[in-house]
C-alpha cells in the first residue's frame, strides 16, 4: 500500500473523520476485510481452501477497485472488490443524465457529437484497460473499446471521467484491445486495438461480394496524444489482444484464418493462430516511408499478411488450435496463453523464443511449449502471481486452475498433471480476472467470473436475466466460491486493482490540465465575465450565454430573458465547496438535464425555440430546500 492511500488498514477512508470514527469504534473487534487479505502468499499457498472474508462491513471500504466494461449500455461501471458494491458508473459512448454526458457541451466535444459528421448515439464496451508503466497499472487513465462504432474511449482516472474518443478508421468490430505494459523512454506509449470483422478496405462499395479482398487491420493509437499513429493488415482476423511487458510486441488470437464470412467457413480449420506484432519495426517502417494508406485516410498501413514481405519482419503466425478466443500474457511476461475455445486446450507460447523467431533464429510453431487440456470451451486466463493460471471454461460452465511449469514438463513428455483443481461456476463464465493479474503484482487473492448466464440464481425477472458476476477466493490451493453478484447485461470483462493505485479527487479542481477548464476559461474572457463569479447574461446578436453560479439552495439567476430564436449557452457553476454536495440543472421542456459535481463548470447549449416561461430545477438533492432551488427561463415570442 503506497503512502498516498487515503484509506487506512483497517478499510476505513479517513476523509470520512466522523462517521469513520464512529464506525470504527464500534466495530472495532470485527476483522475488517482489509486485514483478511493481508495474507502472506505462503500461508496462502498452505492452504488447501481459501478463506478470505468478502464481508466489508458498514463504514469499511473495498480493498480494490474493479473496472467493469458495460457491453450493451456503452459504459464502465466502478465495482468494488471484494463486496462487489456498485460503486459509479463512467458514461462513455452512452448518454447519462446523472452527469450530462451526451447532453453538456464538454462531452459532446468529446463524444464528437458537436461536428457535422455521423453521430455515434451506440456503443458495446468490451475491454477495459489501465495504462501501465514497468509492468503495473501506473493510476493515469483507462482505455476500453466500442465494439459497436470502431472507437477507443480513454477515461482519466483523477476525475473517471471520459475524456477522449478516436475512431479507428477502416475497422469493424474492434474487440481486443491492449495498452503497452511498459513506457519506453524517448517511444510514444500505444494502445492496440484488433479488428474482429473484415471488410472491404476502403468500405466504400467496392468489393461487396468479394470477400477475399476484405482485411482487417491492427491499429496502434498513441495513448497520450489519442491519435491513431499506424495499422496493420493482417491475414484472417484479430480477437482478443495483449503486450508483452518488455513493450516490444503486441499480439492477437485469430479464429478466422479462414477468411469466412459465415459460421461453417470461419470454423473449418483445426488450426488458427496468434499473431504477433513487432512493435518498434513496424514503427521503423513506417518512419521510413515504407507504408501505403487507404481511401481518404492518413494513417499509414503496413501489410503483415501471410506470404507478404512483412511476415516475419512485422507480423510472426504462431499456429493455435482451433478458434481461439483469449490471449493472456502471465505476470512473469514470459508466457502468452491462447484459450482454444473450440479446442478444449491452452496454447502456451515462450515470449523468448517468439523474440528469436523475430530474429529468424527459430520457427513460429516452436513457440509453442505447452498445451494442457483444461476443459471444453476455454475462453480466458489469468493469473495469481505464484505460478497458476485460472482458465474459464465456458461448455463446462467451471473455471480451471493449472500449473503453468508443470503443463510445460507435460509437454515435454513427462508424466505430470498439470491441473490443480476446477470449480463450477453459474453459468457459461466469459471472462475470469483476478486481482491485479494483468500486472507483474497479481497478488492471488480474488478471481471474478464473468457468467453470461445466471438462470436460476437470481429473483426472476423476465426473460431478460442479469448476469452473474461471482467471486471466488483463490488464496488457498482450491478455489473457494463466496459470492453471487448480480448485474445488468453485459460486461464482459474486468480489471481489478489495488486501490491505492487509483486516486481519484473529490471535487474539479480547474488546473491547466483540465480541457474544460480551457473551454469555459475561452468563452469568460471572451464575455469579460469572472467565471464562478459573476451571475450575466450576455448577448452577442443571436447568440446569448447565461453565467449561473449555484450553491445551496440557490441558483444565482432566478431568471434569465432569451428571445424565441436565440441559441443559448447556460454555463452553471457549483460553488459548493463541501465534499458531495452535487447540483444539477434540469430544463423543464427543453429535454436538458445535467449534474454539476462540487468545484465544477458544465454548460449546454440549445436553441430557444419554444416561446412561454421554463422552470429549471435542480435535480440532485443538496439541501432541506432543494426543490425551491429554481429559477425560470422567460422566452420572449
Ligand atoms: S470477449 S467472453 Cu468481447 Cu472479451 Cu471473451
Ligand atoms: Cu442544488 Cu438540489
Amino acid at each position: 500500500m503506497s503512502k498516498k492511500d487515503p484509506i487506512d488498514k483497517k478499510g476505513t477512508n479517513k476523509g470520512l473523520t466522523r462517521r469513520g470514527f464512529l464506525t470504527t469504534a464500534i466495530a472495532g473487534t470485527v476483522v475488517g476485510a482489509g486485514m483478511a487479505v493481508g495474507l502472506k502468499p505462503k500461508e496462502a499457498k498452505a492452504r488447501e481452501v481459501g478463506r478470505l472474508s468478502s464481508e466489508v462491513p458498514p463504514g469499511k471500504l473495498d480493498d480494490y477497485y474493479g473496472f467493469w466494461s458495460g457491453g450493451h449500455s456503452g459504459e464502465i461501471r466502478i465495482i468494488g472488490v471484494p463486496s462487489m458494491r456498485e460503486l459509479k458508473r463512467i458514461p462513455v459512448f452512452n448518454f447519462d443524465c446523472t452527469s450530462g454526458w451526451g447532453i453538456t457541451d464538454y462531452s459532446k466535444k468529446v463524444l464528437g457529437l458537436d461536428k457535422k459528421k455521423r453521430e455515434y448515439v451506440v456503443g458495446d464496451t468490451h475491454h477495459v484497460h489501465l495504462s501501465y508503466n514497468n509492468g503495473t497499472y501506473d493510476g493515469k487513465y483507462a482505455y476500453v473499446n466500442d465494439k459497436a462504432n470502431a472507437r477507443l474511449a480513454r477515461i482519466r482516472i483523477d476525475y473517471l471521467e471520459t475524456d477522449a474518443i478516436v475512431e479507428l478508421p477502416h475497422c469493424q468490430g474492434t474487440h481486443g484491445i491492449f495498452p503497452m505494459r511498459t513506457r519506453l523512454p524517448g517511444k510514444p506509449y500505444y494502445v492496440f486495438c484488433n479488428s474482429e470483422f473484415r471488410n472491404p478496405l476502403p468500405n466504400d462499395g467496392r468489393d461487396l461480394d468479394d470477400p477475399k479482398k476484405y482485411g482487417a487491420l491492427h491499429t496502434a493509437v498513441d495513448g497520450e496524444k489519442m491519435e491513431v499513429a499506424w495499422q496493420v493488415l493482417v491475414s484472417g482476423n484479430m480477437d482478443l489482444c495483449a503486450t508483452d511487458y518488455k513493450g516490444l510486441f503486441s499480439m492477437a488470437t485469430c479464429y478466422n484464418s479462414e477468411e469466412g464470412v459465415v459460421l461453417a467457413e470461419m470454423t473449418r480449420a483445426d488450426r488458427d493462430w496468434a499473431v504477433f506484432f513487432n512493435v518498434w519495426e513496424i514503427e521503423k517502417a513506417v518512419k521510413n516511408g515504407e507504408y501505403f494508406t487507404i481511401g481518404n485516410s492518413k494513417v499509414p498501413v503496413v501489410d503483415g499478411r501471410r506470404g507478404s514481405k512483412g511476415e516475419g519482419r512485422f507480423t510472426l503466425y504462431v499456429p493455435v488450435p482451433k478458434s481461439p478466443h483469449g490471449v493472456n500474457v502471465d505476470p512473469t511476461g514470459r508466457y502468452a496463453i491462447c484459450s482454444g475455445k473450440l479446442s478444449p486446450t491452452c496454447t502456451v507460447i515462450d515470449l523468448e523464443l517468439v523474440e528469436k523467431a523475430f530474429k529468424g533464429k527459430v520457427k513460429p510453431e516452436d513457440c509453442v511449449v505447452a498445451q494442457p487440456e483444461v476443459g471444453l470451451g476455454p475462453l480466458h486466463t489469468v493469473f495469481d502471481g505464484r505460478g497458476n493460471a485460472y482458465t474459464s471454461i465456458f461448455i463446462d460452465s467451471q473455471v480451471t486452475k493449472w500449473n503453468i511449469k508443470k503443463a510445460i514438463r507435460q509437454y515435454k513428455g513427462e508424466n505430470v498433471n498439470p491441473i490443480v483443481h476446477k470449480i463450477d461456476v453459474h453459468y457459461q463464465v466469459g471472462h475470469v480476472n483476478a486481482t491485479m493479474s494483468e500486472t507483474k503484482e497479481a497478488d492471488g487473492k480474488w478471481l471474478v467470473s464473468l457468467n453470461k448466464f445466471s438462470k436460476d440464481r437470481f429473483l426472476p425477472v423476465g426473460p431478460r436475466h442479469p448476469d452473474n458476476d461471482q467471486l471466488i477466493d483463490i488464496s488457498g490451493r482450491k478455489m473457494r466460491l463466496v459470492h453471487d453478484g448480480s448485474v445488468w447485461p453485459e460486461p464482459h470483462d474486468c480489471v481489478i486493482v489495488r486501490r491505492d493505485i487509483i486516486q481519484p479527487r473529490v471535487k474539479r479542481v480547474y488546473d491547466a490540465n483540465d480541457p474544460k477548464f480551457e473551454m469555459y476559461r475561452k468563452w469568460a474572457k471572451e464575455d469579460g465575465v469572472k467565471l464562478g463569479s459573476e451571475n450575466k447574461v450576455i448577448r452577442k446578436g443571436r447568440k446569448v450565454r447565461v453565467y449561473m453560479t449555484s450553491l445551496a439552495p440557490v441558483f444565482g439567476l432566478t431568471e434569465f430573458r432569451v428571445k424565441k430564436g436565440d441559441t443559448v449557452t447556460v454555463i452553471v457553476t457549483n460553488n459548493n465547496k463541501e465534499e458531495d454536495v452535487s447540483h444539477g440543472f434540469c430544463l423543464s421542456l427543453y429535454d436538458i438535464n445535467f449534474g454539476i459535481d462540487p468545484g465544477a463548470t458544465e454548460s449546454v447549449t440549445f436553441k430557444a425555440d419554444k416561446p412561454g416561461v421554463y422552470w429549471y430545477y435542480c435535480t440532485w438533492f443538496c439541501h432541506a430546500l432543494h426543490l425551491e432551488m429554481r429559477g425560470r427561463m422567460i422566452v420572449e415570442p
